[in-house]
């Protein structure tokens, strides 16, 4: 695809600038100038100096920042320590240890009580069916937070204990993970998409005391049976020698069974049409409400529990360094990593990344379409805009249900300002045309975001022209669970962009370029990404395992945290991924490594093994290889029909 005709023409926004005479040259697009206006960073040159100083003075940076959060009490010693470099000891990170806080009362208490933004809302809630909706303000989420905070309590939970958790992206899924915070508890959750074997690993490898689930939800037109999952995971446990105690269970899909309840320590009345109703609208296909089975002495029901449980709740104060959560990474090679973020540094990471990078303000509406089961929705569904003020959607459909225009008439619905999503949602989007966007008015966009993987050219100038209307910025964000938040990115009103680029570093991050031998490569160059130096979000071991932490990251290039990305620098300085190192095929590998490296045979595919946020599952490869159809858990894989195909062309000679 071109550049757009329409580029020089008022109104339209972004500026191109064509740069002469450098054919390979990718073009960029100025940020707009009414972004830049009233941005927080309204040019590139305030960005590099404000880059400059947070990497020369990353105590004083980050320490300015930490003033706005609730610290119970001061940092007592040095506000940074660390080794990356394994030849020199045990790799740690301690950001602000000593001090004490919590990031629940950050997020709510201060919100409510400091900010005096109780009566905001806090969340949008858009269910599966575009008529079921909530919200809920600051106010009320803290209220239930504390009241399932004391019903975790109750329940024996007590700072450090684990809890899983199991739920589709409902207001009790917040409410859940706050309260584990408050009380300084970790949450792990595990995406309801998974399978039962999925939960039961996790459930074990850190051994969580408390599984939190729901009876069951749609996805789209498919029903979810989650209880029945949740009970297979947990049967599986006891199988294994781990008897989980208690399982409290959200009432959702039978929500309306509850009435609509006006006591405030119930969940908010969801606006649903009652069953039978429901049966006779037209067009819509009956939902069916599962009987779900119930374990006596383990199970118990959410909206009873709650019901008992007191007003107030003194938070856990806790260690800066204490551990926060743990979120197993897609494991789409071998065992699922527990990665651990800390209280402070993530706290201070992942509201500066979502204050920036968005470029906040108070009016906003701010939705992320990513589910709360991965980072994404951790950082900036849940932590990062509550750290705000922010009002954001909480969205539990798909786009494609109950049609293709979903994500669109549900910005208008909410007058959407600042818009992430992941390039598999705009590719797929993209296949249906422009009349579905074009049909809903998007008047609100303001700034889009991308996340998940490279965005082809095609798909960002996709999303520039159509989606955008040409008037929001891009910012396609590069980062990992391990990083907590962003770490390359534009910010909206001071980067120009280039399609497919990540462009530059995040405040506080130092990337480099490393050949094989790991020199530092300087100006245009190729090869893996790496950090020179900790940012405040960076995780601070695998759950068990830091051995595994410091193999994983830092042991292949001594000094350096180690992505495991490839990336390309242009003769501008713009970093651009190249995708995860182990998927790509070094053409000129034989020559470097000798013949044993010649490939046996190269199969051509029409597509790869992908999840359903799109990261290609090499594990699944490297089984079709081996002709071994003993695939394990396939549950998150996005078409399972790529996979009889690639079975099914696979070349017979090689065993
Ligand atoms: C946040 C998240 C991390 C991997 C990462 C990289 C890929 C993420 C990207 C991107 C190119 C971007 N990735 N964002 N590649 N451009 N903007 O996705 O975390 O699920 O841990 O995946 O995703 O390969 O290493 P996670």
């Amino acid at each position: 695809m071109g550049l757009p005709e329409e580029r020089g023409r008022s109104g339209g926004g972004s500026g191109v600038r064509e740069e002469a005479g450098a054919r390979s040259r990718a073009r960029s697009w100025s940020p707009p100038p009414e972004v830049s206006r009233s941005a927080h960073v309204p040019s590139l040159q305030r960005y590099r100096e404000l880059h400059r100083r947070s990497l020369e003075e990353p105590r004083e940076f980050w320490g300015d920042i930490a003033k706005e959060f609730y610290w119970k009490t001061p940092c007592p010693g040095p506000f940074l320590q660390y080794n990356f470099d394994v030849t020199k000891g045990k790799i740690f990170i301690e950001w602000m240890k000593g001090a004490t806080t919590n990031i629940c009362y950050n997020v709510l208490d201060r919100i409510v009580y400091e900010k005096k933004l109780g009566d905001k809302v806090a969340f949008y809630w858009e269910g599966n069916e575009p008529e079921e909706t909530t919200q809920i303000t600051y106010r009320e989420l803290l209220v239930q937070v504390c009241h399932f905070s004391n019903v975790l309590r109750k329940q024996g939970i007590c700072k450090g204990d684990r809890v899983a958790i199991y739920m589709p992206m409902i207001p009790e899924l917040v409410v859940a993970m706050l309260a584990c915070a408050r009380l300084g508890a970790l949450h792990s959750i595990v995406f309801a998409g998974f399978s039962s074997e999925s939960l039961c690993e996790r459930i074990l490898d850190s051994s969580c005391s408390l599984l939190i689930t729901t009876d069951a939800f749609y996805r789209g037109e498919k029903l979810v049976n989650l209880k029945e999952l949740a009970d297979e995971a947990l049967e599986k446990c006891r199988e294994k020698g781990f008897p989980v105690r208690c399982c409290i269970v959200v009432k959702h899909l039978g929500r309306a069974e509850l009435g609509t309840g006006d006591s405030p320590s119930q969940s908010p009345p969801i606006k649903r049409p009652c069953p039978d109703v429901q049966g006779k609208l037209k067009e819509k296909p009956k939902r069916i409400w599962p009987q779900i089975s119930w374990n006596e002495g383990v199970d118990m029901w959410w909206h009873e529990l709650m019901q008992e449980a007191g007003d107030e709740c003194e938070p856990e104060w806790c260690d800066a360094e204490d551990p926060l959560f743990i979120l197993y990474t897609s494991g789409s090679t071998g065992k699922p990593k527990g990665v651990v973020h800390t209280v402070g540094g993530y706290m201070l990471y992942v509201a500066t990344t979502f204050k920036y990078v968005f470029d906040f303000h108070a009016e906003d509406v701010f939705w992320c379409t990513a589910d709360i089961g991965w980072i994404t929705g951790h950082s900036y569904v849940t932590y990062g805009p509550l750290a705000n003020g922010a009002t954001s959607v909480l969205f539990e459909g798909i786009p494609t249900y109950p049609d293709v225009s979903r994500l669109w008439s549900t910005v208008d619905k909410y007058k959407v300002t600042k818009f992430y999503t992941a390039p598999t949602a705009i590719r797929l989007l993209m296949k249906s045309g422009d009349e579905p966007v074009t049909r809903h008015s998007r008047a609100s966009l303001q700034v889009l975001g991308t996340v998940g993987e490279p965005i082809n050219p095609e798909a960002w100038l996709w999303y520039h022209r159509v989606v955008g209307a040409q008037r929001c910025p891009i910012v396609d964000t590069f980062w990992q669970t391990e990083t907590g938040g962003h770490m390359l990115t534009p910010l909206p009103g001071a980067t120009p962009m280039k399609p497919g680029s990540a462009t530059f570093p995040f405040f506080g991050v130092a990337p480099a370029v490393l050949n094989e031998s790991g020199e530092e490569l300087e100006g245009e160059a190729e090869g893996y990404l790496v950090f020179k130096q900790p940012w405040p979000g960076i995780m601070r071991t695998v759950y068990g395992n830091h051995e595994c932490f410091e193999t994983t990251y830092f042991k292949k290039f001594p000094g350096y945290y180690v992505t495991g990305d490839g990336c390309r620098r242009d003769q501008d300085g713009y970093y651009w991924i190249t995708g995860r190192i182990d998927d790509m095929l070094n053409v000129s590998v034989r020559e470097k490594i000798g013949p044993i490296a010649t490939p046996d045979y190269i199969q051509n595919a029409p597509s790869l093994p992908k999840t359903r946020s799109g990261k290609i599952m090499r594990r699944v490869l490297r089984k079709i290889a081996q002709n071994d159809h003993d695939l394990g858990d396939m549950s998150t894989v996005a078409d399972p029909s790529v996979i009889t195909q690639l079975f099914s062309h696979r070349c017979l000679t090689i065993q």
